[in-house]
């Protein structure tokens, strides 16, 4: 009991800002009876301060759970998996997971999330593949670790042509689990969205992926994608292709007329291993993203052929 009066002041202040920046006023927060649903503050030093577990909790309230992918490890330890819609979509998804203990509720600090492994079962080919994918989970906040982000890109949907599973292994504090193979639906993207697309290089295939486009708004943006190179065999999920490259973005809207806009920049490969430039989109509504990828040497390896309209081959559409 010592421990939570020790706590109550953190998390009383903590509330006090929170509500303050937010108009939306949550009565299980807002009372003076302070609480998260099912959270217990024993002082357990594997987990959230009060405050970290706020920060999480209300994280919590912006994605979706993914049922499929949620487990329990060594009968102590619940893990949940989130995405923002609690689907997945062809292209890029990020995937959100969070430990808690049971005995208390409480978010564990830090845990392991490695090997995340898609499938897809091409049923009439009667072969597996797998989709670029990131390296191991990683916390995305500073101020609440406990939650790790890993990220999937998925090159098709799920439909006749086959099914997706996915797996992954997991380490929370010292006990081993995870998920082999568990059923998922990946969800084809509405007309005027397409957020990957392959090009080859030599005998070796590459997938271009944009991130959370959805994020764009009217006005320049940072625009960041990953390049991933498919493996061989096409089991193994597709890593971060090693070589780096520089990507000349040109965005157009085929609706009127392909008009362009300024102040674009190229996409170049940072330390964290994304590709990251600037995007101007001057207005709303379809913007066709055209790409040029060079070598460092500045020399094209894929796209800028012209097609009819004189714009590059290679293309995301994203419609905003
Ligand atoms: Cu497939």
């Amino acid at each position: 009991m010592k421990r939570i009066n020790r706590l109550y002041p953190i998390l009383l202040g903590a509330l006090l800002i929170a509500s303050a920046d937010s108009c939306n006023s949550n009565d299980d927060l807002g009372s003076q009876d302070i609480s998260i649903p099912g959270v217990t503050f024993d002082g357990d030093i594997d987990c959230c301060s009060a405050e970290e577990a706020l920060q999480v909790f209300r994280f919590l309230e912006t994605v979706n759970i993914i049922p499929e992918l949620s487990t329990v490890v060594d009968g102590k330890y619940n893990v949940f998996a989130y995405s923002r819609t609690g689907n997945f979509n062809v292209g890029y998804n990020d995937i959100y997971f969070v430990a808690t203990k049971k005995k208390n509720g409480n978010y564990v600090k830090n845990f392991e999330v490695t090997g995340l492994t898609p499938h897809m079962l091409m049923v009439k080919m009667g072969m597996k593949h797998s989709t670029p994918v990131s390296g191991p989970a990683e916390s995305f906040s500073d101020s609440y670790p406990a939650v790790k982000r890993a990220w999937v890109s998925f090159i098709m949907s799920s439909g006749e042509s086959g099914s997706w599973t996915i797996g992954y292994n997991l380490d929370v504090l010292g006990s081993n689990g995870g998920i082999e193979e568990a059923d998922i639906t990946v969800d084809p993207l509405p007309a005027g969205q397409d957020w990957v697309k392959s090009f080859k290089v030599g005998n070796d295939t590459y997938y271009i992926s944009v991130v959370n486009p959805l994020d764009l708004k009217t006005g320049a943006n940072t625009l960041k994608a990953y390049i991933s190179k498919k493996s061989s065999p096409a089991t193994t999920p597709y890593a971060l292709a090693t070589e780096s490259f520089k990507v000349d973005i040109d965005p157009r809207m085929p609706d009127m007329g392909n008009h362009t806009s300024p102040d674009n920049t190229e996409l170049t490969k940072q330390a964290d291993g994304s590709y990251q430039g600037t995007v101007n989109l001057t207005m709303t509504g379809l913007w066709r993203i055209h790409l040029t990828v060079r070598d460092l040497q500045g020399n094209v390896v894929a796209g800028g052929d012209n097609l009819s309209d004189g714009f590059s081959s290679l293309y995301w559409d994203v419609t905003i």
